[in-house]
């Protein structure tokens, strides 16, 4: 029997037209799931139907804002009806703001809050009942290497980020005797859009990021391909809690020694 597969399983993935989410989503469905995705808007959500359309992959896409819980509500009732029940949901929608603390201002902060730790719960709350009903499911909250360490002008993001890994735990906590396993994965840096303006030709932090990773390069979202699988499949049915770092040993390492 293979532990891995996802074949009969129903997987919705948010803001999953392109980056972390999309790598993801391809992987479920080269094992066997039905992909079922988000964004916040429909030219995202088309843009995304055609990329999945050009990897032979027949994606479900749906439009809603994972903060709006009306909204989200009436999409998973949607996405119930249309294709079925949820086993795997991944809670990967997310923005960052790079504003030093002292100069960002309360609607900023908020707004990451919002998206990186208020959805993921609204969007969990909405999808467990389903879950519940059917006997167990599959939670993959996206964490970061900043639910464990900080660094300037990220403080929204760390704050949001170290809250869903709290979030995750107490949600394995509450939902674990229905067989609900919640966990989550902490990527490093990887290349997609949103660390873009980071890999800049010349950008200092280029090289930060390579010298301060013991696999000396960063991370792409295939790197998180398989350790998704893992954490939505039943080879991972007594693990729960756990926030899996995929951060190529980042997070083991105090830097490169002086010589
Ligand atoms: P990305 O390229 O910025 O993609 C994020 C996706 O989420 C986009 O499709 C975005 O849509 C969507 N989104 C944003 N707000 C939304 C909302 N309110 N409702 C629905 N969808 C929304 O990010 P990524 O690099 O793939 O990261 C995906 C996840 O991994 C995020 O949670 C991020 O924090 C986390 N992460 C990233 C890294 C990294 O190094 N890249 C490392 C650790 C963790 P729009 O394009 O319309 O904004
Ligand atoms: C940053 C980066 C990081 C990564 C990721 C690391 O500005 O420091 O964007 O936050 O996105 O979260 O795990």
């Amino acid at each position: 029997m293979n532990q891995f597969d996802l074949k009969g399983k129903i997987a919705l993935i948010t803001g999953a037209s392109y980056g972390i989410g999309y790598a993801i989503a391809k992987a479920f469905h080269a094992a066997g799931a039905v992909i079922v995705f988000n964004d916040i808007n429909q030219e995202k959500v088309d843009m995304g139907l055609a990329s999945y359309k050009a990897d032979g992959i027949d994606a479900h896409g749906y439009v809603f804002d994972v903060t709006d819980e009306e909204a989200v509500t009436e999409a998973i009732a949607k996405i119930t009806k249309e294709v079925g029940t949820i086993d795997i949901l991944v809670n990967n929608a997310g923005i960052i703001k790079r504003i030093p603390a002292l100069e960002m201002s309360a609607k900023d902060f908020k707004q990451v809050v919002d998206i990186d730790l208020n959805g993921p719960f609204i969007v969990s709350k909405a999808v467990a009942p389903g879950m519940i009903a059917k006997g167990g499911g599959k939670i993959i909250n996206i964490c970061s290497m900043m639910s464990e360490l900080g660094r300037e002008t990220v403080s929204a993001y760390a704050a949001a980020k170290g809250g869903l890994k709290m979030l995750t735990k107490n949600l394995a906590c509450e939902w674990g005797a229905f067989n609900i396993q919640v966990n989550g994965i902490g990527p490093g840096y990887i290349t997609t859009p949103q660390t873009a303006p980071l890999r800049e030709e010349g950008h200092p932090f280029n090289t930060f990021i390579v010298t301060r990773t013991p696999a000396g390069r960063w991370g792409t979202p295939e790197d998180l391909q398989g350790p998704a699988v893992f954490l939505a499949s039943s080879a991972s049915d007594f693990v729960n809690g756990h926030i899996l770092y995929v951060d190529g040993g980042i997070l083991a390492y105090l830097g490169k020694q002086p010589s």
